[in-house]
């Protein structure tokens, strides 16, 4: 194998000339954004964003400090010191032009587990603006049934014990917050980057409800200080497998421990919500807005419920990735007939031109033959997905219309895919933090298929609905008695 060079600060120079490296001195960055949970995703999207501006525009104050919360974060953390914070973006078009470019703007990192207060003191100090999230819609700690924040969470008991080895982005924010009043310091904007209902929105009502329960004498300041904009984030990043790593080797002489790989898409669209001065990230694609739902009802209805459909049918199927679910014609004609009749009449917010370029650009997105993204990717923590992803448009058509066939089959066949076991007899791995539930509830649904969508966690109260049950009963029937691939071509004629 040709030479390759160990990604790091003083190997950036010896890279060949067909891998993109910085042009900027990263000792002259300024740090001013504090990023929680630095997985592939951030990597892909807000650390990319930010690099540009400092490439392109030279703007260096926008510098990102990388923090992780996560006992399993460990392995990437240290990667990330071993490497100067240099990781690879492979970006994978879908004519078969991929790029590799170093990406340089996460310039400090920080490990929870081991210097909590580290953490805490760097999030106090002035020149961090912004402290930015991607903790996943189970970091939000939100309440399985009423959706509010679990203020009795185990994590949060632990936190309330041990103020100052918190676990949770709650008892961290909290902690470096009433460093910044008693310190007289000014406030700062907290940024969610996660595919969750108005996630700004979520969070500050997250962290008000932990502070009025352990600070309550902090809650007038953080009210005055801080704000919670809601963003929409769009990358399509997949996990990182070996082949990546070596191919990246052999093309571009790069040894790096955890490249990222992604599509050429990428969107933020950020309310225009901030406590200090705006940043002027529209130089390099940001959008503003004063109404987020547009955008985020379009993402989450369209793309991530299309995901989630390819991903369940997929899986049962046998496939593994995207990109094989979306080359199958009955597969495709089901999705279709899902964003036509049932999401579409819910986004009453878009014009009818972008809604169905979107759609259109979806599908090409999906049917990028290098994005390998894995259904056993998708499919972890469905039942936190499904109800962000699919539950609204049901809803939707449960009080204004009447299409929720497409919809009523998906919930059937996840009841199927809770079985673990696909249409050639291949066992898989069920990843959600409620697994033993569904596995359970699938099981008894064999014999009483209500039982499923009984689950009210999930579903709240979609059990009572008539006009619901019955395509879902209909569905499950059928989908007990057959491979799906059947199924699909059935219910997609009827
Ligand atoms: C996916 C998302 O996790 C999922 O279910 O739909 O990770 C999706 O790839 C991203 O939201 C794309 O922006």
């Amino acid at each position: 194998m040709a030479k390759s060079y160990y990604l790091n600060a003083e190997n950036l120079s010896s890279l060949p000339t067909n891998v993109a490296i910085p042009s900027y001195d990263r000792d002259q960055i300024n740090t001013s954004i504090l990023h929680v949970g630095i997985g592939n995703f951030h990597r892909s999207h807000q650390a990319h964003y930010i690099h540009e501006l400092i490439d392109k525009h030279k703007e260096l104050d926008f510098g990102i400090c990388g923090v992780d919360l996560l006992e399993s974060d460990r392995k990437i953390y240290n990667i990330l010191k071993d490497q100067d914070g240099l990781y690879t973006l492979y970006t994978k078009e879908a004519n078969g032009a991929h790029k590799a470019k170093i990406i340089g703007s996460i310039v400090e990192y920080f490990y929870g587990p081991e210097n909590p207060l580290a953490v805490i003191e760097r999030m106090a100090s002035p020149e961090i603006k912004i402290i930015s999230l991607t903790i996943a819609e189970d970091g939000y700690l939100l309440h399985e049934i009423t959706g509010a924040f679990d203020i009795n969470h185990p994590a949060v008991t632990e936190d309330i014990k041990n103020p100052f080895s918190p676990k949770t982005v709650f008892g961290y924010l909290t902690q470096s917050f009433k460093l910044r009043k008693l310190r007289n310091l000014p406030g700062c904007t907290v940024l969610s980057c996660d595919n969750i209902k108005s996630n700004g929105d979520t969070m500050k009502q997250s962290l008000h409800s932990y502070i009025s329960k352990t600070e309550p004498e902090l809650l007038d300041w953080v009210l005055a200080n801080t704000s919670f904009p809601n963003t929409m984030v769009d990358r399509i990043t997949p996990i990182t497998n070996a082949n990546d790593s070596s191919t990246l080797k052999q093309d571009f002489a790069i040894d790096d421990q955890w490249p990222v790989i992604c599509e050429p898409f990428s969107q933020w669209v950020i309310e225009d919500k901030f406590i200090h001065t705006r940043p002027n990230w529209d130089k390099v694609g940001v959008q503003y807005t004063d109404n987020i739902a547009p955008f985020e009802n379009l993402k989450l209805r369209l793309l991530n419920a299309s995901h989630t459909i390819l991903g369940i049918l997929g899986t049962l199927h046998g496939y593994k990735t995207v990109y094989e679910a979306a080359q199958d014609d009955d597969f495709m004609q089901f999705l279709k007939l899902f964003m036509n009749n049932e999401v579409t009449p819910t986004l009453h917010d878009s014009d009818q031109e972008s809604i169905e370029n979107y759609k259109i650009s979806l599908v090409a997105r999906f049917q990028n033959p290098y994005i390998n993204d894995q259904l056993f990717r998708i499919c972890q923590e469905s039942s936190a997905k499904i109800p962000v992803f699919i539950l609204p448009t049901i809803k939707y058509h449960l009080q204004n219309g009447k299409n929720l066939k497409q919809a009523a089959f998906i919930i059937a066949a996840w009841a199927k895919y809770n079985d673990g076991v696909d249409d050639n007899d291949n066992p898989y791995e069920i990843i959600d933090t409620i697994s033993n539930t569904l596995i359970r509830t699938a099981a008894l649904s064999i014999q009483n298929p209500m039982k499923f969508i009984e689950i009210k966690a999930v579903f709240g109260d979609l059990s009572e609905n008539k006009l619901f049950c019955s395509y879902y009963l209909k569905a499950l029937e059928l989908l007990r008695a057959n491979k799906v691939k059947s199924c699909i071509q059935k219910w997609n004629l009827t």
